[in-house]
């Protein structure tokens, strides 16, 4: 029974003739063929319950690819509360990320038990959000391992701030292999979701000592953000990255940024600078081109230091999954 299981997994490598450390795209053929689909029904499952799942889901995939690689330890919970997603960089990582996972997860284990990393299905659902969004679609490469490490103090320096100028917002993509034009498609993602008033407050009252406000704001945009975010507004205030259509996936983020609408530094600064400016106002005035670079984008950021294999060295039986934890977090 072994011997013949194990020649089955060595024809079924051979057949699909992947190099270790590769990717593919139809690395569960075999052993969970439907898990696209399932991921799919249960992400929008969730998305039909609460619109929070788009934008949580997408960024919860960045944050875990730029900290130890795309492997989801970002979902595994500490009982000393000091695993990356406990790290104070994770600002307010919206629960209903965790739980979209972790509802794809239940559903595909339910199908192919033990078959498909958490690192995947994270991969995929970052890619349907964007396509329930209205955002395009891609295929997505898969064969990460999970990572079995995850730790807060490993997030320090790892991911971009709100504040950072180009060349810091360069530096920290060209660490993960992503370059300029793959930085500010991906940064397009704020086309979706919020931000809270602290994270651009410094814009509004404190810029420099002789302009409070930041003279690349679009006044009248300043104005909307002084009334939403009062100097010691309520710190679960937020407000959103794209007002004009904040819940669908599309180029208006980069023609805000032509207007002086990018709430952020680190949106408005793409535009400001000379170096990038070209590509906003290519990606504002062509959806297609913006279309093209951000898939191609997240097709390289699903690559960030990915934990690869071949599939029967997938370890899921190391994790433990915790249904009565709050967002049935995995834990180690
Ligand atoms: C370029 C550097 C980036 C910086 C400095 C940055 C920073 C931030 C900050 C400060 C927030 C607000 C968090 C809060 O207050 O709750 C945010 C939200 C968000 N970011 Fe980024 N981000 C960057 C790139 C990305 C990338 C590459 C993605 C995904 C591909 C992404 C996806 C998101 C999404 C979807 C939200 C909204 C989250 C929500 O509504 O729950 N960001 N980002
Ligand atoms: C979500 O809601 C839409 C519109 O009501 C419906 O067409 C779709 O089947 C629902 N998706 C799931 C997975 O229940
Ligand atoms: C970007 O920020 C870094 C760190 O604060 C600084 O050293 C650098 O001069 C800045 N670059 C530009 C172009 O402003
Ligand atoms: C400021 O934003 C408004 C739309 O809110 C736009 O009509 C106007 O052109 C913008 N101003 C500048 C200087 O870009
Ligand atoms: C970047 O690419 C190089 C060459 O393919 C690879 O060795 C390295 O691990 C990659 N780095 C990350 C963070 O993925
Ligand atoms: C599961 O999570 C609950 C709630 O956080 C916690 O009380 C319990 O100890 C966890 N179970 C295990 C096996 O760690
Ligand atoms: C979702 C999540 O884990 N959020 C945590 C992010 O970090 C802050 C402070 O470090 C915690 O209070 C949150 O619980």
């Amino acid at each position: 029974m072994g011997l013949w299981r194990g020649i089955v997994l060595l024809l079924a490598f051979m057949i699909i003739g992947r190099g270790e450390g590769q990717l593919v795209e139809n690395f569960y053929s075999l052993s969970c063929p439907n898990v696209e689909y399932i991921v799919q029904q249960a992400v929008s499952t969730k998305f039909n319950e609460t619109v929070v799942t788009i934008p949580a889901t997408l960024r919860l995939f960045f944050h875990d690819c730029f900290v130890q690689g795309c492997d989801a330890s970002i979902m595994i919970a500490s009982p000393n509360n000091d695993a990356e997603k406990d790290a104070p960089d994770n600002i307010s990582l919206a629960g209903d990320g965790f739980d979209t996972v972790v509802k794809a997860k239940q559903a595909v284990e339910q199908a192919c038990p033990g078959k498909v990393s958490c690192a995947d299905i994270l991969a995929i659902a970052a890619r349907d959000v964007v396509v329930l969004a209205g955002g395009p679609s891609f295929n997505v490469e898969l064969g990460r391992r999970d990572g079995l490490i995850s730790q807060a103090s490993l997030v320090t320096g790892n991911l971009p701030g709100p504040t950072f100028n180009l060349t810091q917002l360069n530096t920290i993509f060209a660490k993960n292999n992503l370059s300029q034009n793959d930085m500010i498609a991906l940064s397009g993602a704020h086309t979706i979701g919020f931000s809270h008033c602290s994270r651009f407050s410094d814009r509004l009252y404190s810029f420099s000592s002789s302009s409070p406000v930041d003279p690349s704001l679009n006044s009248t945009y300043a104005q909307q953000l002084e009334a939403a975010c009062p100097q010691n507004v309520d710190p679960n205030m937020v407000f959103d990255l794209d007002p004009v259509t904040p819940q669908t996936f599309d180029n208006v983020y980069y023609q805000n940024l032509v207007a002086g609408m990018g709430l952020l530094t680190s949106d408005q600064v793409l535009y400001t600078d000379p170096t990038s400016q070209p590509t906003i106002v290519d990606f504002a005035n062509n959806p297609g081109d913006f279309n093209g670079a951000f898939t191609a984008a997240m097709r390289k950021l699903g690559r960030v230091g990915v934990k690869t294999g071949r599939r029967y060295f997938i370890k899921t039986e190391q994790y433990k999954f915790n249904t009565s934890d709050q967002f049935g977090l995995m834990i180690l």
